[in-house]
This record gives C-alpha cells, sequence and structure tokens, in this order.
C-alpha cells in the first residue's frame, strides 16, 4: 500500500524563535520565505507569530496578530490546494487567521491555553493539531519527569481528543502531536519516537516535529540549530516508517526527498519526480 502524509513547513513570524528568530519578522521576507518552502514541496505552511521554546516571553495578542496577519493575508490567494495553518493558542488570532484563509489551528496548548478555540474550531469546520505539552514553554525544561512518557502523552492526547470533539469538533478534523521537546529530556524524546506507533490506536493522524530541536544536538556535539538537519532527517524517517503522517519541519526539500526515499522502500512503489526529464536508470 503506497504511504500517504504530509510536510508542513514551518514559518516563524518572530524575533526569537530557537533556529530562526528575526530572520522573518519582515512580512514579505516571510511571505518570500512560505513560497520558497511550498516549491520545496510544502502541502501546509504553519505560520507563528509566538516562539514557543524553552524560556520564551508571552507576546500579547495585538503584537501576534501584526506579525501573522499580513503574511497570511499575503499568501492566501497564491497557495492553491496548500493549507495555512496557525500555530497560536489564542482565540483572537486563530480567529483572525482563519477569516485571512488559514483552515488548521495548530494550538501547542491542545485547547488548554484558551478553552473557548475549541468552539471557533467547531464553528468554522477548521483542522486542527492538539499537542502535548508538559507545564509551558518558559519553565517546560526544568527536569520533566514521567513514569511513562509514552502511556502519559497517549492519555492526555485521549482526553483532549474528547474534549474538543464533546465541544463539537468533528473528530475527522482533528490531528494529534506528542510534542517533542515540548516538557521532555532527550530519553523521553527518543522513547516517543522509538514508541511512536503505539500512539496510532488513538486512531487520529499523527504530526512529528522534531526539527532542528535541541536533543538533536545533544546527541550529535554540535553547536548550532543549523547543523542539525541530519538528525531531523532521521527522526523524521523514523516516525514515517512508525506511523506519523503529517512532518512539521524546516528545511522542507531535504526531508521531502529523504521521506520519498523511506515511503518508496516501505510501500513498495515509487514515483520518479521530475520522470522525463531527470529519471535515469
Ligand atoms: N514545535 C514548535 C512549535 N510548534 N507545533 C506542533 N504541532 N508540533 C511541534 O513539535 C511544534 C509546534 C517549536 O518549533 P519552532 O516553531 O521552530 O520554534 P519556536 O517555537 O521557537 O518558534
Amino acid at each position: 500500500m503506497p504511504l500517504t502524509y504530509r510536510l508542513m513547513g514551518v514559518v516563524n513570524v518572530t524575533p526569537d524563535s530557537f533556529s530562526d528568530g528575526g530572520r522573518f519578522l519582515d512580512s514579505d521576507a516571510a511571505i518570500a520565505h512560505a513560497l520558497e518552502l511550498v516549491e520545496e514541496g510544502a502541502d501546509i505552511l504553519d505560520i507563528g507569530g509566538e516562539s514557543t521554546r524553552p524560556g520564551a516571553e508571552p507576546v500579547s495578542v495585538e503584537d501576534e496578530i501584526a506579525r501573522v496577519g499580513p503574511v497570511i493575508e499575503g499568501l492566501a490567494d497564491e497557495l492553491g490546494e496548500v493549507q495555512i495553518s496557525i500555530d497560536t493558542s489564542k482565540l483572537a488570532v486563530a480567529e483572525l487567521a482563519l477569516r485571512e484563509g488559514a483552515s488548521i489551528v495548530n494550538d501547542v496548548t491542545a485547547f488548554r491555553g484558551d478553552p473557548l478555540l475549541a468552539g471557533l474550531v467547531a464553528d468554522t469546520g477548521a483542522d486542527c493539531c492538539l499537542m502535548h505539552m508538559l507545564g509551558e514553554p518558559r519553565t517546560m525544561q526544568q527536569d520533566p519527569v514521567y513514569e511513562d512518557v509514552v502511556d502519559e502523552v497517549k492519555v492526555f492526547l485521549e482526553q483532549r481528543l474528547r474534549f474538543a470533539v464533546g465541544e463539537g469538533v468533528a473528530e475527522e478534523k482533528i490531528f494529534l502531536d506528542p510534542g517533542i521537546g515540548f516538557g521532555k529530556t532527550v530519553a523521553h524524546n527518543l522513547e516517543l519516537l522509538r514508541r511512536f506507533d503505539e500512539l496510532l490506536s488513538l486512531g487520529r493522524p499523527l504530526v512529528v516535529g522534531t526539527s532542528r530541536k535541541s536533543f538533536l544536538g545533544r546527541l550529535t556535539g554540535e553547536r548550532s540549530e543549523h547543523e542539525r538537519l541530519a538528525g531531523t532527517i532521521a527522526t523524521n524517517v523514523l516516525a514515517l516508517e512508525r506511523g506519523a503522517s503529517v512532518f512539521r519541519v524546516h528545511d522542507v526539500a531535504p526531508v521531502r526527498d529523504a521521506l520519498a526515499v523511506t515511503a518508496a522502500t516501505l510501500g513498495g512503489r515509487w514515483t520518479a519526480r521530475g520522470a522525463g526529464t531527470t529519471a535515469r536508470t
């Protein structure tokens, strides 16, 4: 059976995101970057105006809207099949984004930050991604403890799925994400990836976000976020093999190629990209 999956390209319109803060704060730069990611093969653009890196300070609604609003507005008519996802926990930001053309709400608090967000998603028929996080970004990496990280993440995601459905969100609109790096040690992240397939019984498509995260640097001994591409690829390949279906990454083109080869190998089918012009035997 062919494997189907989607690539979610990250567009951070922030001054302080951990790997690309400040690069796309200007809306024209963010739009140009987003269009590049689409060229590279992104199926979804995840646009965020607030960093959730460990220690990050919260951003006001006004500032977040001022960052993401013009970018979504500038992209909405350019994208065809590509979906815009708004990476926010705030009702007013999501409202604006959905009005301007976004169709996914990616909430790292899984509707705990603002429970009314669930009603908005229900009323608008948007898709949503509900993610696990232990604690909150400012303090989440201060000694996170689990008895069994996979079991606890799974129970949490099940509860948030039930909450969303209870608020009127159609179950088929919901994606779930174990929240790699959100209140987790290196060992917790690795265990979640190793046992990723245990989350499949939740019955919803799974999102995975390892891109450039610090545990990859801890494992390879490097210093800069930009030296984490190999680790990003390794973990995304593994997650595809273990059943993930949406891959949230900064570096779309190389991950696209790695996943295409992995999917062809696992699924036993392949299509040559650019066949006719570049296909070789
Ligand atoms: N990771 C980040 C932000 N949002 N959303 C989901 N669903 N899953 C993730 O793993 C995830 C996420 C952190 O990455 P990034 O956006 O690059 O950094 P920052 O939060 O510093 O802007």
